[in-house]
């Protein structure tokens, strides 16, 4: 499709159906597919190997990547573990220390089981990428921006050393979207994405996401999607294609206000760091301001300590205390015991995971309103 993004956001895959005309194709929940003679089938055979309305969700989010195939999964955690699965026992991975606290949970707990070795980094410069590197090493893992902290990785640069050392570059591309970046575009090998968050967008619909421009990779994730059967229900792909047809609103409104609160928290004497990618004190601004089209959603700040973030936190009225983000009601959190639960506090200490951290996820009500909240709350709380 040649058109421009809101386009595709709504028409990619989503043509009315042949036989009724119908705008809103009926969901295909048929497990299974007639066929005329052994082998003599219109595509489909049975529904976890391929089943139309996931087709034309994963048609749909791979237009909206600029990527030849999508594959869609259960959970943004499903299509993490299926893509691990591409790798062999005794494979190196090179890791962005920022990542999803059930990421890292996975790496650690699961896959080093199978005798996968990973190195968690901040410095994803060549320089520090070629001293981490062993003959075994197979990927290279990022969430950028990531996840708490909003630490944003040179994309480019990144996938210059993987392709130059023959290694799989993942970027997670969760907290951007594809409206505010395409990683496949600046050479990464495969995008994934959290569907449950902004794909979806209205928190009511968890799935996974994969694309990619790779036949080979297409093919062997195909196959793993196929084998470990981790698929979504065509119902869950059918809300996922609902929500995205409105993705490129939802994000403008988005980084809109989650701009408007960053500029807001910075000003308060009760925070002592804001982390936004598209504020002019965020650690790497010029590149976020190239790599990104706009800051996006989530705002993460520091505040003095895990009781005064606890207090903050249950005074919010207007933002729901909750894990996930992305979908259009606002939501607030405290990743040290939440979301990065599982991740050690040494480590998470290592990362600059403080204890007064909280993570709102900007939802698009009117942003006075949330300001409003957020005044309120540190009212009552400092
Ligand atoms: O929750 P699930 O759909 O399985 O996706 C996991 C996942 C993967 N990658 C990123 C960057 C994520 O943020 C997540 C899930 N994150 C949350 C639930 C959260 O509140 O941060």
């Amino acid at each position: 499709m040649n058109y421009e993004f809101e386009t595709r956001a709504v028409h990619a895959g989503q043509d009315p159906e042949k036989e009724t005309g119908a705008v809103i194709p009926a969901i295909s929940m048929s497990t299974t597919f007639r066929q005329d003679g052994v082998g003599n089938h219109k595509g489909y055979e049975y529904s976890r190997t391929g089943n139309p309305t996931r087709h034309r969700l994963e048609q749909q989010v791979a237009s909206l990547e600029n990527a030849k195939y999508g594959l869609g999964f259960a959970s943004g955690s499903s299509a993490t573990a299926s893509i691990q699965l591409m790798l062999n026992e005794g494979d190196h991975i090179i890791t962005a220390d920022d990542v999803y606290g059930g990421t890292y949970r996975f790496f650690d707990k699961v896959m080093r089981r199978f005798n996968l070795s990973y190195d968690y980094t901040g410095d994803m410069s060549k320089e520090n990428l070629q001293k981490l590197l062993k003959p075994n090493t197979r990927m290279i893992w990022m969430e950028t921006p990531s996840n708490p902290l909003l630490k944003v990785f040179d994309i480019n640069t990144v996938a210059e050393f993987a392709r130059d050392n023959n290694l799989i570059l993942v970027v997670d591309n969760t907290f951007a979207s594809p409206y505010i970046q395409n990683p496949l575009d600046l050479g990464a090998d495969l995008v994934m994405h959290s569907s449950t968050k902004y794909l979806g967008g209205h928190s009511d619909v968890v799935g996974g996401i994969v694309v990619t421009n790779s036949d080979k990779l297409a093919d062997e994730l195909r196959f793993l999607q196929n084998s470990a059967g981790a698929i979504p229900s065509p119902f869950d792909s059918w809300l996922l294609s609902r929500g995205i047809k409105t993705l490129p609103l939802r994000m403008q409104r988005h980084s809109e206000s989650a701009l408007k609160i960053a500029n807001y928290l910075e000003k308060n004497e009760s925070v002592s760091r804001v982390y936004y990618p598209h504020l002019e004190s965020h650690n790497d601004y010029q590149l976020a301001k190239e790599q990104m089209r706009l800051g996006g959603g989530i705002v993460s700040f520091d505040l003095e300590n895990k009781e005064i973030a606890e207090k903050f936190l249950s005074e919010l009225k207007l933002f729901y205390l909750a894990e996930s983000l992305g979908g259009v009601e606002s939501l607030a959190e405290y990743p040290p015991t939440m979301t990065h639960g599982s991740i050690e506090p040494e480590r998470r200490k290592e990362i600059g995971i403080n204890d007064g951290l909280v993570r709102l996820s900007v939802g698009i009500e009117n942003v006075n309103d949330l300001i409003k909240d957020i005044q309120n709350a540190f009212d009552r709380t400092i």
